[in-house]
């Protein structure tokens, strides 16, 4: 199988296990892990910011932000195609009872201006517009890198109103890596941020919130709340060091595969890239106008031996990652051209 789905589908390498299996642990709810606490403070170090935390996924960590920030009955501001309105069950309304305010952001940028008019007036009627939320790279956006200048209009005018702004950057790893953006540049602009090791790096779990120490101790309560304190946990975290290591050196890798991919996905008639050439390591194909329909393409590339994810009702997504070879990717893209010419 050439397993496109996602950039979460990759083995731990046999570094990667040494490594685990290698691990001095501790208790991680006592704050006694040496490992975890390696990871955090390297983490914090390379994003700027005073502290880190290890979480166990990037909704947890995305979660545990928006829950560390507000009380309920606040108001978030969010693009409605960002991952935390799409694919977060719902959460912040269930769990820290937000109100969502999504808006339109065309090609995943958040309009500065219609942020200013997102936010609500101090009224007794109305609810206290808190945080501001961006993505970057951005998933449903194709893998966008995210204009840091763009992410700074947002934020000036989150911070002018006394708001908090809270980065989804579970792949800002690949978008400094394709900008040339220094990480810390990023997070600079946010309060806090969440970033996984188990997308583009690699490892098998983890994920990390950042910010500034206070922050850091307030989020620390509210993972125990969502139960999301964890005991020995260094042998992830020693995971989370390795792919920091060995695996963020290499991602325009997995960029040039993705273009790679979308040179011949581009040569099928009625094919769109969005966008093209994909940015990063994320590709996704509108097909409504070959006239297939998303499912049975789906089934067809199975069969082949080629996994993809739908991508909304027209279209389909592929992800490049440490595990396939530029040579995977120009089968898969074959196989696909064949099913969706034929
Ligand atoms: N994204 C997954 C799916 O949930 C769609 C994927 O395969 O891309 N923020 C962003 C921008 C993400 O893409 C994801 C995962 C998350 C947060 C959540 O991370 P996990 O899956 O660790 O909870």
């Amino acid at each position: 199988m050439i397993d496109l789905r996602s950039d979460t589908v990759t083995q731990p390498t046999a570094g990667m296990r040494k490594a685990m299996v290698e691990a001095v642990v501790g208790d991680d709810v006592f704050e006694s892990d040496p490992t975890v606490q390696k990871l955090e403070v390297q983490v914090a170090e390379l994003f700027g910011k005073e502290a880190a935390l290890f979480v166990p996924s990037g909704t947890m960590g995305n979660q545990v932000c928006l829950k560390t920030w507000s009380s309920p009955g606040d108001e978030v501001v969010l693009d409605y195609e960002s991952h935390i309105a799409c694919y977060e069950v719902g959460t912040a309304a269930a769990f820290s009872g937000l109100q969502m305010q999504m808006i339109e952001c065309p090609d995943g940028i958040m309009p500065a201006e219609r942020v200013t008019r997102a936010i609500r007036m101090i009224d007794i009627h109305c609810a206290k517009t808190s945080i501001v939320c961006l993505e970057n790279t951005h998933n449903r956006g194709g893998g966008a890198v995210i204009p840091l200048e763009k992410m700074r209009d947002v934020a000036n005018v989150a911070h002018q109103h006394g708001m908090i702004v809270h980065l989804d950057g579970a792949r800002i790893w690949n978008a400094s890596a394709a900008s040339c953006i220094p990480l810390s540049d990023y997070a600079g602009l946010a309060d806090s941020m969440m970033c996984c090791l188990s997308k583009a790096l690699g490892a098998p779990i983890g994920s990390m919130i950042v910010g500034t120490k206070d922050f850091i101790v307030r989020a620390r309560r509210t993972r125990k709340m969502f139960g999301g304190g964890m005991r020995q946990v260094g042998i992830l975290a020693a995971a989370g060091l390795y792919a920091l290591e060995h695996h963020l050196p290499r991602l325009g890798e997995d960029h040039e595969k993705a273009k790679l991919f979308a040179e011949r996905v581009r040569q099928i008639a009625n094919v769109r890239i969005l966008p093209d050439p994909p940015p990063t390591n994320i590709i996704v194909m509108d097909i409504a106008d070959t006239g297939k329909q998303v499912s049975d393409v789906l089934i067809r590339l199975r069969e082949a031996g080629i996994l993809l994810v739908p991508f909304g009702a027209t279209r389909l997504r592929a992800v490049a990652h440490l595990d396939v070879s530029a040579n995977d990717m120009k089968q898969a893209a074959d196989i696909l051209a064949k099913i969706l010419d034929g």
